[in-house]
């Protein structure tokens, strides 16, 4: 797949009938890993790209949406989060706003494929600022099994920072994995997982995921909706899930005085992510029976 300056990165929805298109400066890196064709491009408007197995991962410019939408909600939600474990993540971007918050202990980011990582320290430095920070700890290997052997409730927030629920990251998005994520976090963690399109994945993977994430025993599901221009209609998804505790409750005062940068999360844009659509409400509400409401 050789793109030469000037020329146009695609990615084709194939599904959806629709395509997102970067213009390109120059391909900077290509290789086959062992478990995925991984590309790094330099656009012209953008930034650096990060391509997986064809699909965008990530720009330079517009990064700071998903990655702060993933960390903090989850974060100001629960109570005192002091460990931290991502699944996936391995470019650091997670990673480094999971660290920007002064009370986390303790970060893992256990990431199958090292050489995410390492490329991503070489063409987004600026994501892996966090990564000699002593609290931050690098797994390189198998995420399920990772949260199998974890120790129960030794862990407060899992954040699933994964590829698309194909492939390698399909057993991501399974009843199983919930599972031992739920023991893993003990009684007051909280589970967030990137959960794709809201407007294409409502109806498919972001309900079996509240599905999935009842069964293994979460009460309590929630979606935040936020936008995200190189993904697949720009829109996309983070879903979390707790044993207990509401989730449309937050630390209000404490994201309103954060001590620190962001340029996208604030107070006010967790409220707005917390609000539903219609449509997603009416497709979550049929799978509602005996449950907490959604909206609770
Ligand atoms: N996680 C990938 C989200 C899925 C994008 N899907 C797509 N382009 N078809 C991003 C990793 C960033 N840390």
């Amino acid at each position: 797949m050789s793109i030469g300056p000037g020329e146009w990165f695609t990615e084709v929805f194939q599904d959806e009938g629709t395509a997102f298109s970067l213009q390109m400066r120059r391909l900077c890196h290509e290789e086959q890993t062992p478990f995925q064709h991984l590309a790094v491009y330099e656009t012209e408007t953008f930034g650096n790209l990060m391509v997986i197995d064809g699909c965008v991962m990530l720009t330079a410019r517009d990064n700071f949406l998903y990655h702060e939408m993933m960390s903090h909600p989850a974060l100001f939600t629960h109570k005192r989060p002091r460990k931290v474990v991502i699944i996936g993540g391995g470019d650091c971007g997670t990673l480094k706003e999971v660290l920007k918050h002064p009370g986390v202990e303790e970060a893992w980011q256990v990431e199958i494929d090292e050489r995410v990582t390492r490329v991503s320290e070489e063409y987004f430095p600026e994501l892996c600022t966090a990564n000699d920070d002593p609290r931050a700890n690098f797994f390189f290997g198998d995420g399920i099994q990772w949260m199998r052997d974890a120790a129960p409730g030794t862990i407060d927030l899992v954040i699933v920072d994964s590829t698309d629920p194909f492939g390698a990251a399909e057993g991501l998005f399974s009843t199983d994995f919930y599972r031992d994520c739920m023991l893993a976090l003990g009684e007051h963690g909280i589970l967030v997982q990137q959960s794709e399109s809201p407007l294409l994945h409502t109806n498919t993977i972001i309900k079996k995921a509240h599905r999935e994430m009842r069964e293994a025993g979460f009460t309590q599901t929630r979606t935040l909706c936020f936008p995200q221009p190189v993904y697949p209609t720009g829109w996309w998804s983070c879903t979390m899930a707790a044993r207990a505790n509401p989730l449309k409750y937050f630390r209000e005062a404490d994201a309103d005085e954060k001590p620190f940068v962001t340029d996208y999360y604030n107070k006010d844009i967790h409220h707005a992510a917390l609000a539903m659509p219609e449509f997603m409400k009416r497709a979550l509400a049929e799978d509602d029976e005996g449950m907490p409401p959604y909206s609770s």
